[in-house]
């Protein structure tokens, strides 16, 4: 029989808008969540009816992709004032998803990890120099992750340069994407009456996206006139493939919009991976040791990684595995049934009525996972990954919209811990309390580590 979805008592019209805060929405849900033990729960936010869930068997019901779709709708609808219909803002019927989706998907196979591997090496490099130059001082984890990601994404993708770690401070493009990100997640919280007022804000937010399309242009014009490799990597497909179903190529305005989204997409939420990474190894000095024993084992004295060895590591995967499950840097994703549906034989979801997964819960539900809070990385192990639930691990989204870079975070991260591992001794001397910061992704706000070198530096 239908029940009703529970749901906390709201204020007359604006419902549960005003208790929620603007700088940790997803927090807040996550925290209203744990009063909830069904695994379902809805708000009235800005005039929208929205339900969250985080029980598997219902998050495995709306991980069906024939009666789910991804909505778009706030905080994405908002995104794509300078996302556009790039790949991750593109509604499910827009033709110009399966064309991008189908001529972009041979620069995510293996063999691209491995063309792309000189280039993420190149980065990776800059990285342990820095860090080298550091010596028994301080480094911001989130800030040279993002330096790291924001110059790999775009150097292997793209062919461009930003020379992120020759900086002081982080690219120009970093500060108008966070200001951008930080107003399109703000209107999702805001009913649009309030959204229209702010006019000076409105100003802002259009300046912040034409210095991002300035950039963006600046890319594409850069491989037009020839600079470049002529490789095969992301642009040269938009700019010269077509789709082999439709046999169309991308319009100028869409390789825009993709470009844009990729060089977000790409770097946003892997450096807050590499970020919660060294977070959890510093917080588990068992697992650092095997981590260290792995590298040592691997890669000895100052043997240069090669992709094949990258390939074989074990340990460090499995930290990666871990830390996307307690710290998803995409902590949320939208699901929307495609008709009026019936979720766990009771609770009513009309057509187009968003289901937001939040993962915190789902990654940590008892019902999936034993000794959930614990930083487990044996959980990874082939045999034991085999027993897992089957839809209670959604870091990288699910189905047809699903990552397409994971291949791609996943090697570059790989080799960025080797690399680290390989050459520092790490420690937290101010014994950092972790401070989630979100934008569209988490990261940790404020994690200073210091670093030593391992070995003298040739
Ligand atoms: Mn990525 C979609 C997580 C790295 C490019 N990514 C998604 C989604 C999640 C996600 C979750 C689905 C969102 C949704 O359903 O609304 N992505 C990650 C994580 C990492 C990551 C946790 C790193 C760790 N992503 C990357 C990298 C790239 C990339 C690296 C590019 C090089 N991601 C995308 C694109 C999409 C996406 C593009 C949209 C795919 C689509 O809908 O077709």
């Amino acid at each position: 029989e239908i029940r009703p979805i529970p749901t906390p008592r709201g204020a007359p019209l604006v419902g549960n808008t005003l208790q929620i805060p603007s700088d940790g929405p997803v927090q807040y849900f996550a925290e209203l969540g744990r009063q909830y033990p069904g695994g379902i729960y809805r708000l009235h936010i800005a005039g929208r009816e929205v339900v969250f869930v985080y029980d598997p068997d219902l998050v495995a019901e709306v991980c069906d992709e024939t009666r789910f779709g991804k909505p778009i709708d706030p905080p994405l609808s908002h995104v794509r004032d300078f996302a556009g219909a790039g790949l991750f803002t593109a509604r499910d019927d827009e033709d110009v998803w399966g064309e991008a989706h189908r001529i972009l998907m041979p620069a995510f196979s293996q063999r691209s990890m491995k063309a792309y591997f000189p280039q993420m090496m190149e980065i990776a490099q800059e990285l342990i120099g820095k860090w080298s130059r550091r010596e028994g001082q301080t480094v911001t984890v989130a800030d040279d992750m993002t330096r790291l990601t924001l110059d790999t994404i775009a150097l292997s993708g793209f062919g461009h340069r930003f020379h992120s770690f020759q900086r002081e401070e982080l690219d120009p493009f970093l500060q108008a994407m966070l200001h951008a990100l930080t107003v399109s997640m703000g209107r999702t919280q805001q009913l649009p009456l309030i959204t229209k007022l702010k006019r000076g804000e409105d100003r802002s937010y259009r300046d912040s996206i034409r210095q991002m399309q300035k950039l963006v242009d600046s890319v594409i014009e850069e491989r037009r006139q020839g600079v470049g490799t002529g490789e095969r990597d992301l642009l040269s497909l938009m700019l010269d493939a077509a789709d082999p179903v439709t046999g169309r190529q991308l319009d100028d305005a869409n390789i825009r919009d993709q470009t844009l989204t990729f060089l977000i997409a790409g770097h946003e939420t892997t450096s807050g991976l590499l970020s919660f990474a060294l977070y959890s190894l510093l917080r588990h000095p068992h697992v650092l040791a095997q981590a260290y024993a792995e590298v040592d084992r691997l890669l000895p004295g100052d043997t240069v990684p090669d992709y094949e060895t990258i390939m074989k590591l074990d340990v460090i995967p499995r930290v990666l595995d871990e830390t996307l499950r307690l710290w998803s840097p995409i902590a949320a994703i939208g699901k929307a049934p495609l008709e009026d549906t019936v979720i766990g034989g009771r609770y009513q979801l009309k057509k187009g009525q968003k289901a937001i997964l939040l993962l915190e819960l789902l990654h940590n539900h008892p019902k999936a996972w034993e000794r959930a809070d614990e930083f487990d990385i044996d959980r990874w192990l082939p045999e034991n990954k085999a027993k897992h639930h089957p839809h209670a691990y959604k870091p990288f989204g699910n189905g047809e919209r699903a990552c397409i870079g994971r291949q791609f975070a996943l090697t570059e991260a790989r080799l960025a811990l080797a690399l680290i591992l390989q050459n520092f001794a790490l420690s937290d001397p101010s014994d950092y309390q972790m401070r989630v910061k979100e934008t569209l992704t988490s990261k940790p706000s404020g994690f200073d580590i210091q670093v030593r070198r391992r070995r003298a530096h040739e």
